[in-house]
């Protein structure tokens, strides 16, 4: 059957539901989905002096053709986005300064260094956002950066990330949408700390000083992100969920949730509604982990779909703004992305296709047993002929053919890389 066939007899099913179908897609292709570069090179960046990732993640995964510079980053961007519905953000790392051969060290990095990124995000009408590097670095060592009690290590990674935010507010000023940076810290312990309160008190003090400059939040948008352990912080993590959420609160920053950032059963989908009553916003990393923080490829299950219904029935869309964070070596990259993305999207578009207001209504008057039933069909409504539909409306491809793409880019550009 045609696409175009499927797509109008799905819409009379939804349309009995009062949905309106063209609405939805055309509010789908607006919500932007913030891509992270560090898919395509396994977080490695292009500082002159590359150190070993470290912080506790962990890429793995040998799969042929990544990246090594930022032209083929950039490249391969390029090639997912293609295959991709809609126009979205890409979301870098300190890392991806390019310094022209020269070492320039973390603390001092300037908007300069992200030039050659702002141009070619112009260029395809792409937002950036931003992240201060505090990981994979020899200041880093010791598993401590901003609580670290070494006054000297502390300030360099105080004065990155001023520095980051100066270049978050560069690439808002000439996007004209605001980048949000963010703070992730890899601080904690191994084993049990004799002293939970010590490192957290230099936290503290470290945000104050980096925040102690407003910058316009047309520009840049400041976020903090929370985790629960990490590999070589296992007992401890300085910079934990209720420490960020208390400080975010405080100080009207944004709370960025990672959805492997917490007790393997503990779901983000059920703290959205909660956090979205005491601030405006709140920031996301959608990832995928399985049976620990191991950020795999995000894919179209239950909590993603969660997720999205979340923030689709409480009216949020301009509220929770949405990243990606998954790193998987042993698939090709570009793909990784695309099917991460696609997915993202994907569950907007399901949550966006839901009865939701009756189904608000429905448990108000307790009727809980229409609303399991109504729940549970939905899940079958004929979903797959709107999101191929959309795909071919916006111009990429439908179904599994961009598979077809990456496996031609395979073959002409990765194969050919050393
Ligand atoms: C680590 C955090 C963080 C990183 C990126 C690379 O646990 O999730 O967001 O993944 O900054
Ligand atoms: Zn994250």
């Amino acid at each position: 059957m045609a696409i175009k066939e499927a797509y109008e007899l799905a819409k009379q099913d939804y349309e009995k539901w009062g949905i309106d179908v063209e609405a939805v897609l055309k509010k789908l292709s607006t919500i932007p989905v913030s891509i992270h570069c560090w898919q395509g090179d396994d977080i490695a960046g292009f500082e002159v002096n590359q150190n070993e990732l470290s912080g506790g993640i962990d890429v793995t995964g040998n799969y042929p053709g990544k990246a090594t510079n930022p032209e083929e980053l950039r490249q391969d961007l390029e090639k997912a986005l293609s295959l991709i519905p809609g126009k979205h953000r890409v979301n870098l790392h300190a890392i991806y300064a390019e310094t022209d051969g020269e070492v320039v060290e973390r603390d001092v990095i300037e908007p300069k260094h992200f030039e050659n990124w702002v141009n070619w995000a112009k260029e395809h009408g792409l937002g950036l956002d931003f992240n201060p590097t505090l990981f994979s670095h020899p200041k880093a060592d010791d598993g401590l950066t901003l609580s670290h009690p070494d006054e000297a290590i502390r300030k360099f990674w105080i004065d990155h990330c001023i520095a980051s935010r100066k270049i978050g507010a560069y690439f808002g000023q000439e996007l004209g949408t605001p980048a949000v940076t963010n703070i992730w810290i890899p601080d904690g312990y191994k084993d049990i700390p004799s002293d939970r309160l010590t490192p957290r008190l230099r936290l503290k003090d470290s945000l104050d000083q980096i925040f102690a400059e407003d910058i316009d939040e047309a520009h840049n948008l400041d976020a903090i992100e929370s985790k629960l352990f990490g590999i070589g912080s296992e007992a401890y993590v300085v910079g934990s969920h209720e420490f960020y959420l208390g400080y975010a609160l405080k100080n009207n920053k944004l709370c960025l949730l990672d959805t492997g950032h917490f007790h393997p059963t503990e779901t983000v989908s059920n703290k959205i509604s909660s956090m979205l009553l005491y601030s405006d916003k709140l920031a996301l990393h959608v990832s995928r982990p399985v049976r620990w923080d191991s950020d795999h490829v995000v894919i179209f299950d239950d909590e993603l779909k969660e997720i999205a219904l979340e923030i689709v029935r409480n009216d949020a869309l301009d509220r929770v703004i949405i990243g990606l964070d998954f790193f998987d070596a042993s698939i090709n990259r570009i793909a990784a992305w695309t099917i991460g993305t696609r997915n993202m999207i994907k569950a907007l578009l399901y949550a966006m296709l839901v009865p939701n207001e009756q189904l608000k209504q429905l448990q108000e008057e307790g009727h809980f047993t229409d609303r399991l039933a109504l729940m549970e069909e939905f899940k079958t409504y004929p979903f797959g002929a709107v999101w191929d539909y959309y795909c071919e409306k916006m111009g990429v491809p439908v179904k599994e053919e961009w598979l077809k793409e990456i496996k031609t880019y395979e073959e002409a550009v990765l194969s050919k890389r050393k």
